[in-house]
């Protein structure tokens, strides 16, 4: 039997790589976001491969989550996968510099949201003793940089969130584990930098960063593995890095 994915952010970057690879190999798809246009173009495309339901809510809204997990139609309810994906960075400045508006945007999108959707998800996991959820992280959730405090503390909690899932569900069936990249060429410099799409593409100048559909074959290499295997927590960077701030682009 087919399984079904669950997808934040699948609009974009790392959670669209993963849908399409996810629909090549044969895995039903249920795909959330907020831009309605995307959502039906990939219901279009990747619905000639497999079953696709979308969900439009925005994830910082726990009410519109539940509502939207809740709607879902008997053949898309049980979820054997979950990709915990959707977030951003919304600006970079100092501590000093901040923008309040900007630290609210990334801790109700990247932990609260994230929170939510496994809330309202895990319980039936549980229930069928099965599932597996990837986190996607950064390597901002092991390290912080200059100007990425906010960002990063966002992301060093999902790492925290990733490990207390696997410690809770332990001995449930389900699986929990994280998969955090380095530098990935999606839209997530243009939203940190409000459309300066200019400066968003020059933090991918002078090297080669990973593309989403690395980080997607990743993911679904994870998601394949055998039951018995649980790929816990695996960082990716591109080869010119070897650290947040270290980036060859000689
Ligand atoms: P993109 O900007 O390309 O994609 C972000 C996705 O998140 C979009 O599909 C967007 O959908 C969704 N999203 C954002 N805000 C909300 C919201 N409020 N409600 C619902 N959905 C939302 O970025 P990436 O693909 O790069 O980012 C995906 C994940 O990967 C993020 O968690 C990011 O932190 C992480 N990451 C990215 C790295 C990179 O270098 N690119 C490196 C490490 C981690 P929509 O706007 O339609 O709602
Ligand atoms: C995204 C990676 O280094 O741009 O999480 O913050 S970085």
């Amino acid at each position: 039997m087919r399984k079904t994915a669950f997808i934040t952010g699948a609009t974009s970057g790392i959670g669209k790589s993963t849908a399409i690879l996810f629909a090549l190999n044969g895995i039903n798809l249920v795909l959330c976001g907020r831009r309605q246009d995307r959502l039906d173009a990939l219901k279009e495309e990747l619905g000639k491969e497999v079953q696709v339901h979308t969900l439009n809510f925005d994830i910082r809204n726990k009410e519109s989550v539940q509502e939207a997990v809740d709607s879902l139609p008997k053949e898309f309810s049980q979820i054997d996968i979950l990709i915990n994906n959707a977030g951003n960075a919304h600006g970079m400045d100092t501590i000093q510099d901040g923008n309040i508006d900007d630290w609210d945007a990334m801790l109700d999108i990247n932990v609260k949201g994230l929170l939510y959707v496994s809330k309202a998800i895990i319980p039936q996991m549980v229930a069928r003793e099965s599932g597996h959820i990837i986190n996607i992280g950064s390597t901002a959730g092991k390290e912080v940089y200059p100007k990425g405090n906010v960002y990063c503390a966002s992301k060093h909690a999902v790492d925290a969130i990733n490990q207390g899932m696997r410690i809770d569900l332990n001995g449930t069936g389900v699986r929990v584990g994280a998969v955090n990249p380095g530098l990935v060429e999606t839209e997530f410099s243009n939203v940190r930098f409000k459309g300066d799409d200019d400066r968003a593409e020059n933090v991918y100048k002078g090297f080669q960063p990973l593309k989403p559909e690395d980080i997607a074959d990743i993911i679904h290499f994870v998601v394949t593995r055998p039951y018995h295997v649980n790929i816990a927590d695996l960082i990716v960077m591109p080869t010119a890095q070897a650290s947040s701030t270290i980036v060859d682009k000689s």
